[in-house]
């Protein structure tokens, strides 16, 4: 039988039958497309590119903007989307992630026409791909502080520095890199094969396995202002590309929750000790009773965002909230889940472990836990305690 998804609380009442059926379309391409090969590609440490012309031809990725070849979701069809992807992996999710909120995004908000009928399209399609270059081995929770340089010389732009932990790095066409001018921070549009522009891959991870991360280096690398996204100014330009993103994020937990609760389910039926299904012991109904709760909770949460996000009321800190608290609550599922299994937990036969690592990474990239703990409690005191 076709994945039903978890709802105990019958919150697709909540969905109307557009946001329903997108899910359902999201769904049935993460049954199909991406479950058969995800465990192989994770252990090859490899992204399964064969899923991108899908991911395109469903219009799954900048879903959420409009014009250009873009399909122009509402934010709870786009999150729904989202929740799915991750269902099947995070590195899926992150690919969309970072294509659409990431790369698409600052080119639609804050481009020329020229950029935008330039890139959009392509990258719609997934013909071309994008990545985002904000952290630096030495700033990350406060990437205010970059040391990447760019310096203005007649029509050109020259960039110095390096930017790491950027998912698709090594295969994007095009890299939205941040860097500090005379005039504050900027962002420009740099294309791959330009003198001076480098990237390579982080090796040996163990989360994100099924994803690329990489290193982008800039020396000398010279940029015309064509490149510049013209409208982006200060440290508000990236923040607000991560925004859109960490948006997707908060409903991707669900979907990693949901996977790892209905593995847990099904195991706990089946498996037995004690000459019963150890579905039937009060400490292991205990643990899915937790996640089923979590899972519910974080549905309603999300929801309640996207449509906070429909009127417009949708501020930083409301979505730092649902980030911080659906990746937390995802990753003590697929704990919860993985102890459930026993050793059987440990194994590549069952998604746990992998999408257990996985939120690790999740739990730290778009700002920290602590990051959205300290965001949120500065938007409830008034005091900032970053410092
Ligand atoms: P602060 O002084 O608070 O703000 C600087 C300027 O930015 C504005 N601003 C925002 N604008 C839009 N959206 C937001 N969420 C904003 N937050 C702040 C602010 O109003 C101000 O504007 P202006 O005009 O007054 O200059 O900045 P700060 O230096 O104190 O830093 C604040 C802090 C720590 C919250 C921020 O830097 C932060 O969020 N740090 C975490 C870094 C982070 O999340 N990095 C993510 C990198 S990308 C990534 O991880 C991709 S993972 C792949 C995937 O998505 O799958
Ligand atoms: P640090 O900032 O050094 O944090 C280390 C610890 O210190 C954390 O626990 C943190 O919460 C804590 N800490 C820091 N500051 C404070 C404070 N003020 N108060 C209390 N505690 C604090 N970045 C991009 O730009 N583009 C990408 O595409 C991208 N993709 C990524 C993909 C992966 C797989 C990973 C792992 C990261 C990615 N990142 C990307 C980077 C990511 O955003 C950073 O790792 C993240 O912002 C944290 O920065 P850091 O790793 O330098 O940790």
């Amino acid at each position: 039988m076709a994945y039903q998804g978890t709802d105990f609380y019958l919150t697709d009442r909540l969905y109307t039958d557009e946001e329903r059926d997108i899910r359902d379309a999201t769904r049935q391409l993460v049954d199909e497309k991406v479950l058969p090969i995800i465990e192989e590609h994770f252990k090859a440490g490899t992204f399964p590119n064969e899923v991108i012309p899908a991911l395109g031809e469903m219009g799954l990725l900048g879903a959420n903007l409009e014009g250009y070849g873009c399909a122009g979701l509402g934010p709870v069809a786009y999150g729904l989307t989202m929740q799915e992807l991750e269902r099947g992996d995070s590195g899926v999710r992150s690919f969309a992630s970072v294509q659409g909120s990431l790369c698409m995004f600052p080119i639609w908000r804050y481009g020329t026409e020229e950029q935008k009928q330039r890139w959009l399209p392509g990258m719609a399609t997934g013909e071309l791909i994008g990545c985002f270059g904000l952290t630096e081995a030495d700033q990350g929770s406060d990437p205010g502080g970059m040391k990447t340089y760019a310096t203005r010389k007649g029509d050109d732009w020259v960039l110095h520095g390096e930017k790491m932990w950027i998912t698709n790095g090594t295969v994007a066409d095009v890299a939205i890199v941040w860097a500090q001018t005379e005039e504050g921070i900027r962002g420009f549009l740099v294309e791959k094969g330009m003198k001076g522009y480098t990237a390579q891959d982080v090796p040996n991870k163990w989360s994100l396995r099924a994803s690329v991360t990489s290193e982008l280096l800039f020396d000398e690398c010279v940029v015309p202002e064509s490149n510049r996204l013209p409208e982006a100014q200060g440290l508000g330009g990236p923040l607000s590309c991560l925004n859109q993103a960490r948006y997707g994020i908060a409903w991707g937990g669900v979907g990693a929750a949901m996977a790892v609760y209905e593995c847990a389910l099904a195991y706990a039926k089946e498996r037995r000790q004690f000459d019963r299904p150890i579905a039937s012991f009060q400490l292991v109904q205990n643990k899915l009773v937790k996640m089923v709760s979590d899972i519910t909770k974080g549905q309603l949460l999300v929801t309640q965002l996207g449509r906070l996000k429909e009127d417009g009321l949708a501020q930083p800190h409301h979505v730092s909230l649902a980030k911080r608290d659906n990746i937390r609550m995802a990753l003590e599922a697929s704990r919860d889940a993985r102890d459930i299994l026993g050793g059987a937990g440990i194994c590549h036969d069952y998604p746990i472990g992998r999408h257990m690592m996985n939120l690790e990474s999740v739990y730290t990239y778009e700002g920290t836990h602590d990051i959205h703990t300290l965001i949120i409690g500065a938007a409830i005191t008034g005091e900032k305690a970053f410092t």
